[in-house]
């Protein structure tokens, strides 16, 4: 084996995807339950998506399960989708699933990219692109390492059709629509509304009712779309997220075939 051969199938196999990348129906930001399983959805029906996650591991808030006890809860209609992917759970009460986040995070990631999405970790979306049309249409990236090292180290851009916002707590891309627009968002005040105390029940109602559209051309999923909206968090249950990530898929689908 050479090294330099190595090197070189590393170094273009990457470049080719990256490039391949630099034009998509759905950019999605944030590789946590959200981002996967929308992408999943994506992918399956052959919908061109890229993930593009900061950390170096994929499956954001999975892994802890809760307060670092590496099981999450699921309700029926998240058992529902587990037993979709393949994922074993066992009846804690009636109504309440348990599953081991090692094994969600895993096969959730794994079967993400079969269906054909392409995942990206390592890079940061700093900023969004937005158009004349006032539409958000593609995102800036740049190396995770550059942000952590601040290097002064300009950005590159991707064009997509649309974008999820999967980015967890801090609705990252939410936020930087907000910032640049003046608060057009569609949420109850234009701007984040910020997310509300645990409340598991009404959390995991409201996360599926708040994935939507929020601006042109993004859609916020997950804990990004109760805290655009305002609504509780709900803690170690994970099956809003799945529902929500599921949701966005189908609603970008619907989007795309509208354009
Ligand atoms: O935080 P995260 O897991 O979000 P989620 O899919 O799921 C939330 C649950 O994990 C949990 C919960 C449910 O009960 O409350 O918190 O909504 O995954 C978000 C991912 O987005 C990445 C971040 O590293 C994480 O892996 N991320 C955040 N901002 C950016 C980003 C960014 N600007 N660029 C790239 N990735």
């Amino acid at each position: 084996m050479d090294e330099v051969i190595i090197s070189k199938a590393i170094t273009e196999s990457y470049i080719k995807d990256l490039l391949d990348a630099t034009e998509v129906d759905v950019a999605i930001v944030g590789a946590g339950p959200a981002g996967l399983t929308a992408a999943y959805y994506l992918a399956k029906e052959k919908v061109k998506t890229a993930i593009f996650e900061r950390k170096l591991s994929i499956g954001g808030g999975i892994w802890g399960g809760g307060m670092m006890f590496n099981k999450v809860v699921v309700q029926a209609e998240g058992k529902r989708m587990l037993d979709e992917f393949g994922i074993a759970t066992t009846q804690y009460q009636k109504g309440y699933y348990v599953t081991n986040a090692i094994e969600l995070a895993s096969t959730l990631c794994s079967q993400t990219v079969k269906a054909g999405a392409r995942i990206f970790n390592l890079l940061s979306v700093e900023d969004i692109v937005i158009r004349e049309n006032d539409r958000v249409s593609g995102l800036v990236l740049n190396w995770s390492p550059v942000s952590m090292a601040n290097l002064h180290i300009d950005p590159l851009a991707i064009r997509a059709k649309l974008v999820v916002d999967a980015t967890g707590h801090d609705c990252e891309i939410c936020r930087l629509v907000s910032e640049k627009v003046g608060g057009k968002l569609r949420t109850p005040t234009g701007k984040i509304v910020g997310e509300s105390s645990m409340w598991a029940e009404m959390g995991e109602k409201k996360v599926s009712e708040n994935t939507k559209e929020v601006y042109p051309g993004l859609i916020v999923a997950g804990m990004a779309a109760s805290a655009a909206f305002g609504s509780p968090r709900m803690g170690p249950i994970f099956g809003g997220m799945l529902l929500s990530g599921k949701k966005a898929a189908q609603l970008a689908i619907a989007l795309l075939k509208q354009s």
